[in-house]
């Protein structure tokens, strides 16, 4: 483990509920809304010069928010009701790609995936993203060989009712288990059966073996999804130890405890951003309404920096 001295209390990636004087700072992009009042038929067309004054201002705060700093930014948009959600789609693709490379999430190579609630649940084998579940905060793709660096969650609609973003630092975590259980600590860098899914070429290539935290001289590093674990270790046929089973809980009710969760609500247009080497992620259940303004609505893109 080398990374014990970087994952400290002076990190600008460690934070709990109530490091952030006031609530998450959201990050004003210099675009204007063209068509304001009028009902959108195609997505507005950048210029080149707002192209690159956009790249330069979103590369800044990458940088400095999500790679170097906290490890989370809100960028918003000006949005207007009669926005379509292709204008979504396709300025989602436009600021991930001045951010690094985008990457495929499923074996298709989709890049830009809808999350909304199908009406289906997760015990009928729908994916997360397509239900209104909760879920237990985690990373996303640490199924995958190399995890994405970013993600990012447009929103285009809000529910009726709940589906809050919640975010965890991994850092904090990992002082915190480093000062209170260290063994456990120690458990959580020896490797874990990762359920493939979505990704598996086939029985032989069903679970992936990774430790949840690596850390290197960027800093913490953690790959967590609970049940990915828990399915791996069941394919592969080996049970988890006792000491990995206390580790994965330990961590499992960190992520549960308000104090250590920043929670807030995206608005249509906004554009959370999020290190997914050190920061889990979540959101509250959610319940959409009746009519199709009240449907909550997000899309999801994955990018290597
Ligand atoms: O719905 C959200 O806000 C988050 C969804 C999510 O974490 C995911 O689809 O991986
Ligand atoms: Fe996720």
């Amino acid at each position: 483990m080398n990374c014990l001295s970087l994952a400290n209390v002076t990190s600008p990636g460690y934070w709990g509920r109530d490091s952030f004087a006031r609530s998450v700072k959201v990050f004003h992009l210099p675009l204007s809304s063209t068509n304001s009042g009028q009902q959108e038929s195609r997505p507005e067309a950048l210029s080149y010069e707002k192209t690159a004054s956009l790249a330069n201002e979103v590369g800044s705060v990458v940088r400095r928010e999500v790679m170097e700093g906290r490890g989370f930014a809100i960028l918003a948009q000006p949005w207007t009701i009669g926005f379509q959600v292709e204008t979504l789609v396709a300025r989602t693709v436009a600021l991930a790609s001045m951010m690094g490379r985008l990457v495929g999430q499923d074996r298709g190579g989709s890049t830009v995936v809808h999350v909304a609630d199908s009406g289906r649940k997760m015990e009928q084998g729908a994916r997360y993203h397509e239900t209104n579940a909760s879920g237990s905060l985690h990373t996303d793709g640490p199924q995958l060989e190399r995890p994405p660096d970013l993600i990012l969650l447009s929103c285009f609609r809000q529910a009726e009712e709940g589906g809050d973003s919640l975010l965890a630092s991994a850092v904090a975590f990992h002082h915190y288990l480093q000062v209170t259980r260290p063994d456990l600590l120690a458990a959580l860098h020896e490797s874990f059966h990762f359920d493939r899914r979505g990704f598996g070429a086939g029985e032989n290539e069903s679970t992936l073996e990774r430790p949840v935290f690596r850390c290197s001289s960027t800093g913490v590093g953690i790959q967590y999804l609970h049940e990915y674990i828990l399915d791996g270790h069941r394919k592969a046929n080996i049970p988890l130890t006792s000491q990995q089973q206390e580790s994965l809980s330990s961590l499992r009710m960190w992520l549960l405890r308000e104090e250590n969760i920043i929670r807030f609500r995206l608005h249509p247009g906004q554009t959370l951003v999020i290190n997914n080497r050190r920061v889990c992620h979540g959101r509250t259940s959610f319940r959409d309404g009746n009519s199709p303004e009240t449907l909550r609505h997000m899309l999801r893109a994955w990018v290597q920096v």
